[in-house]
């Protein structure tokens, strides 16, 4: 019932894209007044117990991106820990598993997951740095810290436009502690970024950018639909809920690993 849904609400998006180039200026207009929001749970890779959220959300060729985080790597080298993240588009639209690590060293590294996720679409820097490819592993514009909330609005490129509207859209946070992973996440180089190990590029968190419920003003349907809360609150008030028991577990799985230390 659900996936019939989204199904019907994706195809009149896939429909304007495909038809976008002779687009009548009636149907241009409605493409650009329309606003659709995305979001996902951001889901532990590579046992990183960190735990996060993510909104996206898109009106016309703008889109105000939300990610909140927990549990994330806190410092490298003395200073904040850097957290390069990306949506990710083209491919499987989901996240890598342990079955995804080809050459078995533990670690998914941020290749290994490019068959789930695919290529990077858009960098989720901070402030006025380029959104694209170009500062693709630029940890000087990444936020950093084990856990932030990060909010930019700023112009979604087509490519990532369509992704999302595809279902392929992938959020995705890197940068893994060296002393939660195997071995090899300090000890071998990055095939992004060769001068830094591994474990600063491997992916630490994950999520399937899904379509929220359409609700609100733009289809009227909290007027026919009173006290039931529009599609959005729902979803809103259920994400809450998940980050809620998702950090709980985080907390729980550390303090666990604290104590298996001691
Ligand atoms: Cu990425």
């Amino acid at each position: 019932m659900q996936k019939m849904k989204k199904a019907m609400l994706l195809a009149p998006a896939v429909a304007l894209g495909l038809t976008a180039m002779g687009a009548a200026p009636a149907m241009a207009e409605q493409a650009e007044q329309a606003e659709t929001t995305y979001s996902t749970t951001l889901g532990e890779v590579n046992n990183s117990a960190a735990t996060g959220l993510a909104w996206v959300e898109v009106d016309g060729s703008q889109a105000t991106v939300t990610i909140q985080t927990k549990g994330l790597a806190e410092t490298f080298k003395d200073a904040a820990y850097p957290h390069v993240q990306h949506i990710h588009i083209g491919a499987q639209g989901t996240c890598p598993t342990m079955a995804d690590d080809a050459n078995g060293d533990g670690i998914i590294s941020t290749v290994e997951g490019k068959p789930a996720y695919g290529k990077i679409g858009t960098t989720l820097s901070v402030g006025n740095a380029a959104k694209d490819a170009s500062t693709a592993t630029d940890v000087t514009v990444a936020p950093s810290g084990a856990s932030y909330t990060y909010k930019e609005t700023f112009k979604l490129n087509e490519k990532t436009q369509d992704a999302l509207a595809g279902g392929t859209g992938v959020v995705v946070v890197h940068g893994l502690d060296p002393a939660n992973q195997p071995a090899a996440a300090a000890e071998t180089k990055s095939n992004l970024a060769p001068k830094l190990p591994l474990a600063a590029t491997a992916p630490a968190l994950c999520g399937s950018l899904e379509m929220m419920p359409a609700g609100g003003a733009d289809t009227g349907v909290t007027q026919t639909e009173q006290g039931s809360g529009t599609g959005n609150e729902m979803g809103m008030m259920a994400l809450g809920g998940g980050l809620i028991a998702a950090a709980g577990a985080g907390y729980v799985i550390r303090r666990n690993r604290a104590s298996a230390r001691n």
